[in-house]
């Protein structure tokens, strides 16, 4: 049997499923800036890339180099092909505009360039994360210029969402939103060959993801739960939980695709204003896209993720995703 690239699904995808030919575009032209940040990742020292590049983000966090590269390899694969309005990323205070020379398109796309950057150093698994929405009609200003508020659309809007994984291999995982495929990256065909069909999340599971070590500021309802897993077959869930933490939230969402799990950054009390860590545009909402059509949940606990109305685009939003059945109950005791 002939193998199928991720060029030829997305053209079949147009035929059958009437994914325009624009979107199929788009998500080539990311598919290749993710071979390119990959190809940079796996460099590591040899290629001078490691370390922090002296700069700090919108959110206060100090920027590795390979953060500072993927956000301009995104931006510079994208920006000339006629096929988006405008771009936001985790690492720009503001939105990117479409520099004036090049066409504008119909869509918008948000990432995360390198998601577990904190991991780049100590050679573990990172990877960029992705969300397209449809820029809303009369987006543009006068002056021509895309305000944030296009951007502001819950996760329910989203056409697409996916993420690469720069680990022992190189995966893309993608959604249009009629399932989950995966493509491993084939380097010396220099493509992406989609090896996982309609990846499914199993309902019910024996595995958590969640920093143990925060454990003293989590609200009651979270405390209640983890206390629950660790208290294991003598406890009231009668069954022995096992626990693994990446700190890449690509590496445990692909981990919880592969074999189920449950994973969970709540909002907690260090930083009363935040809720939680984890961004709702460049991370929740695609992460939540892809977990719902692979027959998992995503809550922030009390809301499903994927109904969020963003108010701020590097808004922040306590994330609990993955078996249905342990999403549910967490969520559950939100609510008791
Ligand atoms: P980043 O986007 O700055 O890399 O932060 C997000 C990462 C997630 O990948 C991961 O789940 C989480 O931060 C780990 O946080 P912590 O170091 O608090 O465990
Ligand atoms: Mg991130």
């Amino acid at each position: 049997m002939s193998r199928v690239t991720l060029s030829r699904y997305l053209i079949e995808q147009t035929r059958s499923n009437n994914t325009p030919a624009d979107l199929r575009f788009l998500i080539e032209v990311v598919a290749r800036a993710c071979k390119e940040i990959s190809h940079a990742v796996s460099k590591g020292a040899l290629g001078g890339v490691l370390g922090s590049a002296e700069s700090e983000n919108i959110q206060g966090e100090v920027q590795k180099k390979l953060d500072v590269l993927s956000n301009e390899i995104l931006l510079e694969a994208n920006e000339w092909g006629g096929h988006l309005a405008g771009m936001a990323s985790e690492e720009m205070d503001n939105a990117y505009q479409i520099p004036g020379k090049y066409p504008k398109g119909a869509y918008l796309l948000v990432f995360d360039p390198l998601d577990g950057s904190s991991n780049i150093d100590v050679n573990v698994s990172v990877g960029t994360i992705f969300s397209v929405l449809r820029c809303p009609d009369h987006c543009f200003s006068q002056n021509d210029a895309l305000g944030e508020e296009a951007f502001l659309q819950p996760g329910t809007k989203q056409v697409a969402a996916g993420y690469a994984i720069y680990g022992p291999q190189t995966m893309l995982i993608l959604t249009l939103g009629n399932g989950v495929m995966a493509f491993t990256l084939d380097r010396e065909l220099g493509s992406f060959v989609l090896t996982h069909e309609n990846l499914r999340v199993p309902e019910s599971t024996a595995e958590f993801a969640i920093n143990m070590s925060n454990q003293r500021h989590w609200e009651a309802p979270v405390q209640r739960y983890v206390s629950e897993l660790l208290a294991g077959e003598e406890g009231p869930l009668t069954k022995n939980y096992n626990m693994r933490w990446i700190a890449s939230m690509v590496a445990d969402v692909h981990r919880i695709l592969t074999r189920g799990g449950m994973f969970m950054y709540p909002r907690d009390s260090r930083e009363p204003g935040k809720a939680g860590k984890l961004r709702l545009m460049y991370e929740a909402n695609p992460m939540s896209f892809i977990i719902e059509q692979a027959g998992g949940a995503a809550t922030t606990g009390t809301q499903r993720i994927l109904d969020v109305q963003p108010e701020s685009l590097h808004q922040r939003v306590p994330v609990f995703l993955g078996s249905k059945e342990e999403v549910e109950r967490v969520t559950g005791y939100h609510k008791a």
